[in-house]
């Protein structure tokens, strides 16, 4: 429990599945890392007033409202924390930062690349009155995935040929779920690209060290028409069962892509990826080894050392339990696993250790900016075909 009796008053913004995701780690962080600033989880914002003060007594926020601009005038808010859907990102992060609040806001940063230019410059002029931003690629702090990076980071691994990544769920197969908010571009952005596609470009770009310079790319939209939805929340909406609604955003998107420090790389981000419920896997290759992490067994890496005797060759399942693996030390002893849900108290941590600190924490609205960066050459190559070729059909 956290010694210091300086507080850091949190104001969140949105309470779903990522509100409730955050609000696990607020009420957490200071209970298993000793930090300088004790986190008081002060206010959350709802549009709806019985929904909020309902998600207030749930997740542990001592007050609630309906209007996000009260927190942002409220002189006893340090913090925002921007749960909303992507739409909402650009406005309600800039008017904070203006205010010399520091700013969590979850991924992807924006919608458009033009907002996320907006928020990076925002926060570098905040910056400079010492106010801290971070963008909340959570996958990022699973201790498996630092380790991946360290790894790399320390060569073990060589010279990186190939990046595989996907992040496979299965969510809307069903034609009947409901056209909620994140089946709409003017309110996500995009579909499977912007929302899990972003995961596993910030993650390989995060471990591997190198940028993604050049994709070629094909989106596809399976159901092209959905009921409205009812009482719809994120994930799980309800239908009305009537009228219906079109699609406007990606189903799945795939795409090869040419990294800046040489190696090639797949990627697939898919909602119709029929049994596969969360399923994020990344494969690095390199000269001298491989790395494998499964976000469905987080708490362990496969890795192949080239340099091991030709008759002790093979994959390897590291454990990530030991107290000197990122993060671990402050959980149980070895062999007791960890959650996605430790994902986001890591996330939290680090934000308040660098605020105290008066660093920078990664990944910044510059980091999360390239990741936009990326999505809108991924959009781009899908809606040109360009780099399409048509086989000749066998019976020409
Ligand atoms: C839905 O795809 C979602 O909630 C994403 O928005 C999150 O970023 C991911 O961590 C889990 O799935």
């Amino acid at each position: 429990m956290s010694t210091s009796d300086r507080e850091l008053r949190i104001g969140m913004v949105g309470y779903a599945f990522m509100g409730a995701a955050h609000s696990q780690a607020w009420r957490t962080v200071n209970r298993v890392f000793d930090l300088p600033l004790r986190v008081r989880m002060a206010a959350v914002c709802g549009r709806d007033q019985e929904k909020v003060a309902e998600a207030a007594a749930r997740l542990g926020w001592d007050e609630h409202v309906t209007d996000w601009r009260e927190l942002i005038a409220r002189d006893d808010i340090d913090v925002i924390d921007v749960c909303t859907p992507g739409d909402s990102h650009a406005e309600i992060a800039i008017a904070a930062l203006a205010a010399g609040k520091h700013v969590l806001c979850e991924k992807p940063l924006a919608n458009t690349v033009a907002e996320a230019r907006a928020m990076v410059a925002a926060a570098e002029a905040a910056r400079a009155q010492g106010v801290r931003t971070i963008c909340g690629f959570n996958y990022r702090r699973v201790p498996a995935v630092t380790l991946m990076r360290q790894m790399v980071e320390a060569g073990r691994l060589g010279t990186i040929r190939h990046v595989r990544a996907a992040y496979l769920q299965d969510w809307i197969i069903d034609p009947q779920f409901p056209l909620v908010w994140r089946l709409q571009r003017e309110r996500a952005g995009s579909g499977a690209l912007g929302d899990i596609g972003a995961h596993i470009i910030d993650l390989t770009q995060f471990v591997t060290g190198q940028q993604v310079t050049g994709v070629s790319a094909v989106t596809e939209t399976f159901i092209t028409e959905r009921p409205l939805p009812g009482e719809a929340s994120g994930l799980a909406g309800t239908s009305t069962g009537g009228a219906l609604g079109k699609v406007t955003v990606d189903d799945a998107a795939i795409f090869t892509a040419r990294l800046s420090g040489g190696a090639i790389a797949t990627y697939e981000a898919s909602r119709f990826a029929t049994g596969r419920k969360n399923a994020l896997r990344v494969e690095i290759n390199g000269s001298r080894g491989s790395l494998v992490f499964d976000l469905e067994r987080l708490n362990e890496l496969e890795f192949y050392d080239g340099d091991r005797p030709a008759a002790e060759q093979g994959f390897n399942r590291i454990l990530v339990t030991e107290p000197e693996h990122p993060y671990l030390s402050a959980w149980w002893p070895p062999g007791h696993i960890i959650g996605y849900e430790h994902s986001f108290t890591h996330q939290m941590r680090d934000f308040v250790q660098a605020i105290a600190d008066g660093t920078d924490p990664a990944p910044s609205f510059t980091d999360a900016l390239g990741v936009q960066l990326v999505l809108d050459a991924v959009q781009r190559s899908a809606d040109a075909g360009s780099s399409w070729t048509p086989v000749e059909p066998l019976g020409a």
